[in-house]
């Protein structure tokens, strides 16, 4: 095995370096190794001070995220938190000075290691945080107890609850790191130490009093926090559990706070919230693995850009790569259709301004890497080009030999079509291997998905190349095949399509609408499509027909079709599956949207019925479940997480639920299976199941390995 924890001694001071690739994760052996070397340290006559410090690019990046899938029970997972808690004890018991030093990151276990000794020296650009909510668990390690006795109630709940890291500076500020160094880390924490042992001071956070001697303050802290919290954290736990704990830094002594942390830890540890959690932070990661792209595959830098199409998406897009900092063209046909697309940009930029997310002068800076232009003068300097016109083939092929002509042999040409076959234009262009799918979702400089579609002769290089720019613009991208509609909107049809029935079927549009966000979707079904806009889908459906496609299979409901004949497009025309009053956004139920429905039941001989919110959430969450089963069978999508993936990024569906085919999962395989034959022998042979479900059903296996 190799050695986890290197000993060096440097002028009287102990250097145990932690050497546990890629992130230092306390993986099996990383915690007894400190312990073990801090024990040796102490022993050893020449060493006075000691200084923990990571090798490669981060201190630690806290516990091994692994093992918490190993952890079944709520008695394995308290253990696990008390021999934890213990050997922080006996780190912190160090009777030489013991100093942290930090650099890239510290974050959960990597903190609370970073607490227990007794001073905290950081490099300028580290970043300190507990992260453990975004994996639906709490600290686990002492650090609700520690670090509120560092930095007192406030950011203590914030960093707990938010899971957001901080700068070096602000921990610094706060109280959490003692010094900040220069460039040299190991030699600033050296010298450190070296001081530390001259003074012969210990300093034990656990002992700390200051910032929680006013302990009404820290309840009424965590008071605002629960009450704030009830309106942000919707759906999740870990967040109230976090905040439970800190209070007990607050309430209790250490040992009983302690306690509390390990009690409410073990409670994340085994729920739903914290395994969906989990498998999401895979599938994040997973989905950058593609699995005949190696690591290794060469990739094209990209330092600059082009967009075509200066609408909606194209200005969003543009949008991206400004943000990511590389200059973009932004081209149109003409003069008019550009400046209307930057003063889009512009307008955006200012509200990002107005609520104080953004300087004035960052958004200058900005918008000054975004070029407008009519013509194709610079394209042959781009790495990249993203069409994003009309959904026309004759005219994307145009645009695509246009390209091939006029851009380096090296450049990567990237379509934004949601629904045409990019093997077209990838023919057209002359130059197939550096054709790929970028689509990107609408705000597309905000939604986090890139669907990266992989045509026919889409060279390796081009698909490294996207998944790095991908996470350069702030990204997930996941790698899907070229098949109608890709994975996110081939889904989403299967979503839309069971709303739709059940409307007809008797259920409303609140009711549907209420039942998804109540599942934790950001807005319903009818809600979100008052937004995109009832006359895109419209169109959508029109150039479907022309090429003799359908959405989804199964009965095509014609509601939308009315609602688009009386000019309801939605929110920006007043009126679309909801009424809005003028200037506002409020969804106001119209039962005239029911008698339409109702209507349109009675054409298509349908009984209505009342309709309950869990067969709601069964028919719409199956019928994701049954097309994910195809999609993945037919060899579209690499693996189930990268669906879960798709979904979560390109639609909100969220994710402390972990993803429509980890939902399936974990409803169980063999009920997913029954639902789908119970609505065939209800509703017709459109639910046919898919055979990788039965299959996998069968042999008691799930999605997700
Ligand atoms: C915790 O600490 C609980 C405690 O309170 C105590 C309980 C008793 N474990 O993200 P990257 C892998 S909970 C295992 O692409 P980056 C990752 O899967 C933990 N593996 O790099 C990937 O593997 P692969 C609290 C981990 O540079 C590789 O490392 N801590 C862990 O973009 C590179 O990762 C967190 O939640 C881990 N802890 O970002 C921090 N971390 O190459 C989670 C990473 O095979 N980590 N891996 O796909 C991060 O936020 C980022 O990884 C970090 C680096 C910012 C550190």
């Amino acid at each position: 095995m190799p050695e986890l924890i290197h000993y060096d001694v440097r002028d009287r001071v102990a250097v145990l370096t932690i050497d546990n690739p890629p992130v230092n994760a306390m993986g099996p052996g990383v915690l007894e190794g400190i312990e073990e070397n801090i024990a040796r340290a102490n022993g050893d006559a020449d060493v006075d001070a000691i200084v923990l410090i990571g090798a490669g690019t981060t201190f630690i990046a806290g516990a091994d995220i692994k093992i918490f899938g190993t952890l079944k029970t709520r008695e394995q997972s308290l253990a696990r938190s008390e021999a934890t808690h213990a050997r922080l004890k006996r780190i912190e018991d160090s009777s030489k000075p013991l100093i942290a030093a930090i650099h890239g990151n510290a974050l959960g276990g990597g903190l609370e290691v970073a607490m227990a000794c007794h001073y905290r020296i950081i490099a300028p650009d580290a970043r300190v945080g507990q992260p453990e909510v975004m994996l639906g668990i709490i600290p686990g390690a002492g650090g609700t107890q520690r670090l509120p006795r560092l930095c007192g109630a406030e950011l203590a709940i914030e960093m707990c609850t938010g899971g957001k890291p901080v700068s070096a500076r602000k921990a610094a500020d706060a109280g959490i790191v003692d010094n900040v160094a220069g460039p040299d880390l190991l030699h600033d924490a050296v010298a450190f130490a070296t001081a530390m042992a001259m003074s012969g001071e210990v300093r034990k956070t656990r002992d700390l009093s200051n910032k929680i001697a006013d302990r009404d303050a820290g309840v009424a802290a965590c008071t605002a926090a629960r009450a704030s919290l009830a309106k942000t954290a919707r759906g999740v736990k870990a967040p109230f559990k976090a905040v439970d704990a800190i209070e007990g830094a607050f309430t209790l002594d250490f040992e009983q706070g302690s306690a509390r942390e390990r009690e409410l830890f073990a409670d994340c540890v085994t729920a739903h919230e914290s395994r969906a959690l989990v498998h999401m932070f895979f599938a994040d990661r997973e989905a950058a693995k593609v699995p005949d792209v190696p690591r290794d595959t060469p990739v094209t830098k990209i330092e600059r850009a082009a967009v075509i199409g200066a609408g909606t998406m194209g200005g969003g897009i543009a949008m991206a790569y400004a943000n990511a900092g590389i200059p973009v063209l932004l081209k149109d046909v003409d003069g008019a259709a550009v400046a209307r697309g930057i003063a889009t940009i512009r307008k955006n930029y200012e509200s990002t301004v107005a609520k104080g997310k953004m300087t004035r002068e960052a958004m200058d800076k900005t918008m000054a890497l975004i070029t407008p232009t009519t013509t194709y003068d610079g394209f042959d300097q781009v790495d990249i080009v993203v069409e994003a016109a009309f959904e026309d083939m004759n005219l994307k092929k145009e645009i695509f030999a246009d390209l091939g002509r006029l851009t380096k042999v090296s450049c990567i040409l990237a379509s934004n079509t949601s629904t045409l076959d990019i093997d077209e234009f990838a023919k057209a262009s002359g130059r197939p291997g550096q054709v790929i799918g970028h689509h990107f979702f609408s705000p597309a400089n905000v939604m986090k998905l890139l669907e990266i579609v992989r045509g026919r002769d889409t060279s390796k290089e081009a698909i490294a190349t996207s998944l790095a720019l991908a996470k350069r613009l702030g990204k997930v991208g996941v790698v899907v095949g070229n098949c109608f509609a890709f994975v996110a909107n081939r889904m989403l049809a299967y979503y839309m399509r069971e709303a739709l029935l059940l409307l007809e079927e008797g259920a409303t549009v609140p009711q549907i609408d209420k039942a998804m966000t109540d599942f934790g979707m950001p807005v319903g079904p009818f809600g979100m499509q008052d937004i995109a806009g009832i006359d895109v889908g419209w169109r959508i459906r029109q150039f479907l027909k022309s090429i003799g496609k359908t959405r989804a299979e199964g009965p095509q409901s014609e509601v939308p079709d009315r609602l688009y004949e009386m000019g309801r497009y939605g929110q920006k025309t007043g009126a679309g599956w909801y009424k809005y009053e003028q200037g506002s956004r409020e969804r106001i139920h119209d039962p005239l949207v029911d008698e339409i429905a109702a209507k349109e039941a009675a054409r298509r001989g349908i009984q209505r019925r009342a309709i309950k919110d869990d067969e709601i959430i069964a028919r719409i969450m199956t019928a994701l479940a049954n097309e994910g089963a195809r999609i993945l069978e037919e060899g579209y999508a690499t693996r189930a997480s990268d669906i879960d993936a798709v979904y979560c990024y390109g639609f909100g569906y969220p994710r402390h639920v972990g993803g429509p085919m980890f939902y399936a999962d974990s409803v169980g395989l063999p009920t997913v299976l029954e639902h789908v034959q119970q609505y065939r022998a209800q509703f017709g042979d459109y639910w046919k199941p898919a055979p990788l479900l039965e299959q996998l059903a069968n042999e008691g296996k799930t999605f997700n390995p």
